[in-house]
C-alpha cells in the first residue's frame, strides 16, 4: 500500500489499544481458573483471536458480546484434547504460553501457525518443558513448529537458570509450574514482563519473587476473576515517537498501561532529551495518560538490563534515533533476530533504503542521526512492529511516495492503526 508522507504536525488524543501480552493471559488464566472470568477492553487483533480460537477448540466455552469477553474456566483438569490441530497464526506468545499449559495434560496437541512461525526458536521452551516430563517436539526432529506437545499430568517441578531473558518462556514454566506437585524455581537472566506473575496472584494463585528468582510451589487452583485490560505501552510507542519527531506537534495518550517492566522507552525518550509528561492513575499507577510534544533529541547507549524492558519498542526508538542529534548505539538485543522477522535487519535494511545510516550488529545497532529521509519501496517482512515503523518513517518523507509491501501484519496488533494515524493529522491541521 502507499504509505501517508510528508505531515508537518499531529496533535490531539488517541485511547491506544488493549494490551497485547495481558489480553492472551486474561484468556489463558480464565480457562486454566475455576469459575466465570469477565475481560474488559479485550484486544481483538489477531495474535490474542489466536489465542482465544485455541482455548476453544480446548473444550472451554469462551463468549464475546462485542464488550465483554466472558470465559467459563474449566480448570487445568477440565481441558479436553482439540479435535483439529491448533494454528497459532503469528503469534508466539500463543504457541510458548500455551506450551506450558498443555505439558501438564494427559493428551497430545499439535501446535501449528504461520511461515514466521515456523521460523521461530522452540527449544527454549521445549528444554525445561521436558526436564518437567513432558514431551515436545518439533518438526523433523528440530526446534521449529509444527511442533507436539504430549503432556504428563504428572510433571516434576524444575530448578532453572533461564539462559534467555524471555517472559514467553519464563511464562511456559510457570503455567506448567503450576501443575507440578512441589516447588518450581526459575532465576531470569534479566527481569522481564511480569504480567503472568501479577496474574497468578490476581487469580488467587501463590507465588514469590525476590530479584529474578521466581518461587512456585505446585499444584494449585486458581479462581475466575474480572480482568479489565489498560492500552498497550508498545502500540503507544509509535504515536509516541511520531509526536517527538514531527514538527510543532503535540500528542495525548490515554489508559496507557505503565507497568515499570515495560516502561523502558520512557526512560530512553527522557534520556535523549524528549519533553514528555505522564500522569499516573488507576490501581498501582498501572496505568496513565502520556503527553509528549515536538523534541530537540540527542542520541545515546541503548544496553543492558533495559533492554527487556523495551525489546518491543527497539524498531520505533530506531527511527526517532535517525532524527537525533549524534549517534545512537543500541547493544544486548540479539533477541530481535528470532521475533517476527530479524528486528535488527529489518530496521536496518529498510530505514537504509529511505535514506537512514544505520548499521547492523550482532546484538544490535548503530544509528547516525539528524538523516533526512526520502521515498522508496519498503516491506514489512509479516511483521506489525516494522509496518508501523515504517509509516511513522514515511510521515517525515517530504518528497517522493513509500510503498509499503506487506502492510496488512499491522492487525495483529493495531487494528486501527491508520485509523487512530489519520485522527491526529488531520487535527494537526494537514
Ligand atoms: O507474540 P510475539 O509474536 O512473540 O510478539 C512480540 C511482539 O512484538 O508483539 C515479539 F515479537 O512480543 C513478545 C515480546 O517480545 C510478547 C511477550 C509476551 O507477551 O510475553 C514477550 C516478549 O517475547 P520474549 O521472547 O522476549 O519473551
Amino acid at each position: 500500500m502507499k504509505l501517508t508522507t510528508n505531515k508537518q504536525s499531529l496533535s490531539g488524543t488517541i485511547n491506544i489499544p488493549s494490551d497485547k501480552s495481558i489480553s492472551h493471559r486474561s484468556i489463558m488464566f480464565g480457562s486454566i481458573a475455576h469459575g466465570t472470568t469477565t475481560i474488559k477492553n479485550f484486544l481483538r487483533g489477531e495474535d490474542c483471536l489466536s489465542t482465544l480460537a485455541a482455548f476453544r477448540s480446548l473444550g472451554v466455552a469462551i463468549e464475546d458480546d462485542g464488550e465483554t469477553i466472558t470465559v467459563h474456566g474449566t480448570g487445568f483438569e477440565g481441558l479436553k484434547p482439540a479435535e483439529q490441530p491448533i494454528d497459532v497464526g503469528n503469534s508466539g506468545t500463543t504457541i510458548r504460553l500455551i506450551s506450558g499449559i498443555l505439558a501438564g495434560q494427559d493428551f497430545s496437541t499439535e501446535l501449528y501457525g504461520d511461515d514466521s512461525i515456523a521460523k521461530r526458536p522452540m527449544a527454549r521452551v521445549m528444554n525445561p518443558l521436558n526436564q518437567m516430563g513432558a514431551d515436545c517436539r518439533g518438526r523433523e526432529g528440530s526446534e521449529y513448529p509444527p511442533l507436539t506437545i504430549k503432556g504428563n499430568p504428572q510433571l516434576q517441578p524444575l530448578h532453572y537458570n533461564m539462559p534467555v531473558a524471555s517472559a514467553q518462556v519464563k511464562s511456559a514454566i510457570l503455567f506448567a509450574a503450576l501443575q507440578a506437585s512441589g516447588e518450581t524455581v526459575v532465576i531470569e537472566k534479566e527481569r522481564t514482563r511480569d504480567h503472568t506473575e501479577d496474574m497468578i496472584r490476581q487469580f488467587g494463585g501463590k507465588i514469590e519473587v525476590t530479584g529474578k528468582e521466581i518461587r512456585v510451589q505446585g499444584p494449585q487452583r486458581l479462581t475466575g476473576q474480572e480482568v479489565v485490560v489498560p492500552g498497550d505501552i508498545s502500540s503507544a510507542a509509535f504515536f509516541l515517537v511520531a509526536g517527538l519527531i514531527l514538527p510543532e506537534s503535540k500528542i495525548v495518550l490515554e489508559n496507557v498501561g505503565l507497568n515499570p517492566t515495560r516502561t523502558g522507552i520512557i526512560d530512553v525518550i527522557k534520556q535523549m532529551g524528549g519533553r514528555i509528561t505522564i500522569e499516573e492513575e488507576g490501581e498501582n499507577n498501572k496505568s496513565g495518560k502520556i503527553t509528549v510534544e515536538t523534541s530537540e533529541l540527542k542520541g545515546i547507549e541503548i544496553k543492558g538490563e533495559i533492554i527487556p524492558r523495551l525489546i518491543d519498542e527497539l524498531p520505533i526508538i530506531a527511527l526517532m534515533a535517525t532524527q537525533a542529534e549524534g549517534t545512537t548505539v543500541i547493544r544486548d538485543a540479539e533477541e530481535l533476530k528470532v521475533k517476527e522477522t530479524n528486528r535488527i535487519d529489518a530496521v536496518a535494511n529498510e530505514l537504509n533504503r529511505l535514506g537512514a545510516e544505520i548499521t547492523p550488529t550482532e546484538d544490535g545497532l548503530i544509528i547516525q542521526g539528524k538523516t533526512a529521509l526520502q521515498g522508496g519501496k519498503v516491506t514489512s517482512y509479516g511483521d506489525h512492529r516494522i509496518g508501523m515503523m515504517l509509516q511513522i518513517a514515511a510521515l517525515l518523507v517530504r518528497e517522493g511516495e513509500v510503498e509499503l509491501e506487506k502492510s496488512e501484519a499491522i492487525a495483529v496488533s493495531y487494528p486501527n492503526f491508520f485509523d487512530d494515524l489519520e485522527k491526529l493529522y488531520r487535527a494537526g491541521g494537514n
